[in-house]
């Protein structure tokens, strides 16, 4: 796999709600390429990370400190996260620097355990934007666990749409925590995703006619959307699954293909 010489490398945007297993999957997958000979680079775009599990080309905890900014602003948290995006916007050019010199063939990007500070928040899109120059797609994290309620995994599935509406990208549903699951747990999520009649049909079985009467109409909204293509099944545990969205990657990027929802933008 050779990059486009005029074109900056591809990013991958690694996106789920918290603890979805971002930080661990951007490790598993970098790591995988670069064992495949691909000059593969995680890119930390979390300011309120305490451990990483890879070497990232930019951190950007380098840029703003979180900490300082809850002691100098009186902030808690969350505003200090919100603030700390909107700063790291200061900080592009600095960024854009280290980019320039880079030959990486791929920019694999860990974003914010709070899914809206990068989704949702203008800092985040113009991040997005102007931090990256080349193709880029999302790899949108479900856990497994998690989304094995038909509830929950609705939620997460419109939360999928809300992502997808903002940045309009080809978008890789991944499942996470594979291992953390029976089969057949699997096999259900897998289906819910490929054949929305059976979560339909569960939600059904399991909830009163109203939630059911929501969730029928509702799911009808999902079919015309980009992400509905089949899952990745996959665990940063015991790799399975890492060679399937690596072939998910390489399809949207490298082969100049058109996808299913049109060209890479
Ligand atoms: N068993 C198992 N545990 C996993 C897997 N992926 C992640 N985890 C665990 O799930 C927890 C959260 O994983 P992270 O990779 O930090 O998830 P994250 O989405 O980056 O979390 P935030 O950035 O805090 O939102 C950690 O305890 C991981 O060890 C997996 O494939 N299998
Ligand atoms: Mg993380």
């Amino acid at each position: 796999m050779s990059k486009n010489k005029v074109e900056e490398a591809p990013a991958l945007f690694v996106i789920g709600t918290a603890g979805s297993g971002k930080t661990s999957l951007t490790s598993s997958i970098v790591d995988w390429l670069i064992r495949k000979g691909i000059n593969a680079e995680a890119i930390n775009l979390d300011p309120g990370v305490e451990f990483l599990p890879y070497e990232p080309l930019i951190d950007a905890r380098d840029y703003v400190d979180v900490y300082e900014i809850m002691r100098t602003e009186g902030l808690g948290p969350n505003s200090a996260l919100i603030l700390s995006i909107d700063l790291l916007v200061d900080h592009i050019d600095e960024m854009r620097k280290i980019f320039n010199e880079s030959t990486a063939d791929l920019f694999v990007v860990d974003t914010p355990g709070q899914i809206e500070l990068f989704a949702f928040r203008s800092g985040g899109l113009v991040l997005a934007e102007e931090l990256f120059r080349g193709n880029k797609a999302i790899a949108y994290l479900v856990d497994a666990a998690f989304s094995s309620e038909p509830m929950n995994f609705i939620s997460n599935l419109f939360l999928e749409a809300a992502v997808y509406s903002r940045f309009l990208l080809p978008t890789i549903t991944v499942v996470t925590k594979a291992d953390l699951v029976s089969e057949d747990t699997i096999k259900k999520i897998f289906k819910w995703f490929t054949n929305k009649e059976t979560i339909i049909d569960d939600v059904r079985r399991i909830y009163d006619a109203e939630k059911y009467l929501y969730v029928k109409n509702a799911v009808k909204s999902i079919p015309s959307l980009g992400f509905l293509e089949k899952p990745i099944i996959t665990s940063s545990k015991t790799l399975e699954g890492i060679i399937d969205l690596y072939a998910s990657i390489s399809r949207i990027f490298f082969r100049g293909e058109e996808t299913k929802y049109g060209p890479p933008s």
